[in-house]
C-alpha cells in the first residue's frame, strides 16, 4: 500500500477531523443561541409575569439547522422521532423536509402509517362495559321475568338503545310480547365489544376478527382509523448544514453590483401540469373555424352579412332566386315550415311583383318559369335552407340604395329537413361567398374560389359542371386535401342568374359570383371527427371542447 495512499488517508482523517471540528463548533454556537434565547424569552416571561410551561416555540430556521445537523451526524433522521424530539407538530417538519428537497439539501422516502383510535365513548365501554353487556346485566338482574319495557327504556339511551339493538342482535336478549316486558334469553353472556376494544387499545387489534373490527370502526364508529406519512431524511447532492439562500427573482440591484454571477437561483418549479387548469370557457371546433373563415375573408376585404334570422320567408329563401315555387328542395321533405307565425308579416311589394313576374313569363330575355305564381306560398315562414337567401337581401338592398362593387361573406346555421346520417344534421353552418361588380365572369369567381380555399392550405382545387335553381353557370368544387391525401367535394358554386338579379333593380352589366361550403365538413377533417354527432348536438361530448386542438388553420404559414 503506497506512501500515496497512506498521505490521502492522512488527508482524508484531517478534513474528517476538520468536519468533526466544524460540527462541534455548530453545535456549541448552536446551544449559546439557544441559551440565550432562552435568557431572553425567560426576562421577558417575569415581565409579563407569565410562567410558560409550552416549550420555546422554535422558529422553522432554527428547526431546519436542527435536521440537518441531525441528518449529517445521524445519517439519517425519522420525521415523526425528529417532531417528538423537538416537540413540534410532525407537518412543520414535513414543510421544512419538502422545501430542502426541494433544493436537495436533503432526499426523503416517506412511508405511510395508520393507526386505529379508540373513541371517547369506545374508552368509556372499556371502562364500563359494552351498552349491550349492560342491558343483559340489567335485565338478569332482574329475574326471569325480566322487566317491563317502560321501565327498561327509563335506562341511559346508550344501554336501552344501542344496548337493546346489540343484545337483541345477539340474541342476548328478547322481547316477551305478552307481559311487554324484556327478559333474558341466555344464562351468561362474554362482553366481545369489550373485549375486542381493550385489545385495540392494548396495540393488538390484529388479535381481532376483521369482521368484528370492521363493525366496530364502520357501523358502530368506536374506533378510527389515523393514516399520516412519515419520512425518512438523508443527506441530498447538495447536502450543507447550512441552506444556501436561494435568490426567487433576478433584481436590478444584483445585474448592478453583479451579486447576480455568485446568487444560486431557486428553481422554477415548471411542473407539468401542475396546478389546475383554470375553469375557463372553451371555444367549440366549429366556432374556431368560424373563427379561421372569417379572418380569411375579411382578410380578403370581403364584408360580413347579417345572418341573426333562421326563420326566413319562402319569398327571400326561394322566389326571389327565382325557384319555382314546385320545385322539389320547396316541399316539406326538405324545408322545415313554421307553424307559428306561419306567414310572412312584409315583403318589398313592387319588387315582389317584379320577382312574381319572372317567375310567371319571364323578362330580360329569358322565358321565365311559365307557371301561376302564388303569394301565399311565398309567404310561409320556413327555416332558411341557405344563407343564400341573406345574400338575395343583400344584393336586392344594393339596387335598392344604388350598386356599387361589393364582396360579401355570410358564415350561419341553414336547416334542411333531411335524413340524419354520419355526415349530416338537420342543420348546418353555410359558409358562402359573393362578389359583385360589373363584367365579372366564370373566370374571376374560379380565381376567387382559388385564392379562397388557398387559404385554407388548399392549392389544387378543380371544378365540375353543376346545377343550381338560382346560378348558370355553377361548379361543384373539389380539392386536394393535403393531410387526407385525396380530392375532397368542397363546395359549391355560380354566377346567380340574371332572372335572379335584373328584377333586384341592378344594372344589367353587373354580375354576381358566388360560392358556398359548410363549416361541419372542414372541421370533421381538421379535427379528425368522423362522426358529425361527435362535433355538434346533443350527443357531442362537452369534453371535447375542453379538450380539442388548435384550429390547424392558417398554423401552416
Ligand atoms: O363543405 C363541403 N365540403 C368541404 C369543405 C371544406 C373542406 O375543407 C377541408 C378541410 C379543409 C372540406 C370539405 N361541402 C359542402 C361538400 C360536401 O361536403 C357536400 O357533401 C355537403 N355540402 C353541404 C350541403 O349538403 C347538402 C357541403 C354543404 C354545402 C354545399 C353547397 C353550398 C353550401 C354548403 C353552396 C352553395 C352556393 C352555390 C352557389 C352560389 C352560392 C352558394
Amino acid at each position: 500500500m503506497g506512501a500515496k495512499q497512506s498521505s490521502q488517508d492522512d488527508a482524508g482523517r484531517e478534513n474528517l477531523d476538520a468536519l468533526k471540528e466544524e460540527i462541534e463548533r455548530l453545535r456549541k454556537a448552536l446551544s449559546e443561541e439557544e441559551e440565550e434565547r432562552k435568557k431572553t424569552t425567560r426576562e421577558e416571561d417575569k415581565k409579563t409575569s407569565k410562567t410558560t410551561s409550552a416549550p420555546i416555540q422554535v422558529d422553522d430556521r432554527e428547526l431546519e439547522k436542527r435536521l440537518l445537523l441531525q441528518t449529517q451526524s445521524d445519517g439519517e433522521v425519522d420525521s415523526a422521532s425528529f417532531a417528538s424530539q423537538h416537540e413540534v407538530d410532525p407537518k412543520r417538519i414535513v414543510g421544512i423536509i419538502k422545501s430542502l428537497a426541494a433544493s436537495n439539501v436533503v432526499v426523503f422516502s416517506e412511508t405511510d402509517k395508520n393507526t386505529l383510535n379508540l373513541t371517547e365513548e369506545a374508552m368509556s365501554f372499556i371502562e364500563n362495559g359494552s351498552p349491550e353487556a349492560r342491558a343483559f346485566d340489567f335485565v338478569k338482574s332482574k329475574g326471569k321475568n325480566g322487566v317491563s319495557l317502560p321501565e327498561f327504556k327509563k335506562l341511559e339511551k346508550t344501554i336501552s338503545e344501542v344496548g337493546f339493538k346489540q343484545a337483541m342482535q345477539q340474541k342476548w336478549l328478547a322481547m316477551d310480547k305478552a307481559t311487554n316486558s324484556v327478559v333474558a334469553k341466555v344464562e351468561e353472556i362474554t362482553d366481545t365489544c369489550r373485549t375486542y376494544l381493550r385489545m385495540i387499545k392494548e396495540g393488538k387489534k390484529e388479535e381481532v376478527p376483521a369482521k368484528e373490527l370492521d363493525a366496530l370502526i364502520k357501523k358502530r364508529k368506536l374506533a378510527k382509523v389515523e393514516t399520516w406519512k412519515e419520512y425518512a431524511v438523508k443527506r441530498g447532492p447538495e447536502f450543507a448544514l447550512e441552506r444556501k439562500k436561494l435568490e426567487h427573482d433576478l433584481t436590478k440591484e444584483m445585474l448592478a453590483n453583479g451579486a447576480w454571477k455568485t446568487a444560486t437561483f431557486k428553481e422554477y418549479t415548471l411542473v407539468p401540469g401542475a396546478g389546475n387548469i383554470p375553469a375557463s370557457g372553451h371555444v367549440h371546433p366549429l366556432l374556431k373555424v368560424r373563427r379561421a373563415f372569417r379572418e380569411i375573408f375579411l382578410q380578403l376585404g370581403f364584408s360580413e352579412m347579417p345572418t341573426n334570422n333562421f326563420v326566413e320567408s319562402g319569398f327571400w329563401n326561394f322566389d326571389t332566386l327565382i325557384q319555382p315555387q314546385q320545385h322539389p328542395a320547396r316541399d316539406a321533405h326538405d324545408t322545415f315550415f313554421m307553424k307559428t307565425p306561419a306567414k310572412a308579416n312584409f315583403a318589398p311589394e313592387e319588387y315582389v311583383e317584379k320577382v312574381k313576374k319572372m317567375h310567371e313569363v319571364g323578362g330580360h330575355g329569358s322565358v321565365g318559369h311559365n307557371y301561376a305564381w302564388k303569394r301565399e306560398e311565398a309567404d310561409k315562414n320556413i327555416l332558411r335552407t341557405h344563407t343564400t337567401a341573406v345574400s338575395a337581401r343583400m344584393l336586392h338592398k344594393l339596387a335598392e340604395d344604388g350598386f356599387k362593387p361589393c364582396k360579401l361573406f355570410s358564415i350561419d346555421r341553414v336547416f334542411r329537413n333531411e335524413a340524419v346520417d354520419r355526415t349530416h344534421l338537420a342543420e348546418f353552418h353555410q359558409v358562402e361567398g359573393v362578389v359583385c361588380d360589373k363584367g365579372l365572369t366564370l373566370g374571376d369567381l374560379i380565381g376567387v374560389i382559388r385564392q379562397f380555399f388557398a387559404q385554407l392550405g388548399m392549392t389544387q382545387v378543380r371544378f365540375k359542371p353543376a346545377f343550381n335553381p338560382y346560378t348558370e353557370p355553377s361548379m361543384e368544387i373539389f380539392a386536394f386535401h393535403p393531410m387526407l391525401g385525396k380530392w375532397v367535394e368542397v363546395g359549391n358554386s355560380g354566377m346567380f342568374r340574371p332572372e335572379m338579379l335584373l328584377p333586384m333593380g341592378l344594372p344589367e352589366d353587373v354580375s354576381v359570383i358566388a360560392w358556398g361550403l359548410s363549416l361541419e365538413r372542414p372541421t370533421m377533417i381538421m379535427f379528425g371527427i368522423d362522426n358529425i354527432r361527435d362535433l355538434f348536438g346533443s350527443k357531442m361530448q362537452l369534453q371535447s371542447v375542453k379538450n380539442n386542438q388548435l384550429c390547424p388553420l392558417g398554423l401552416e404559414k
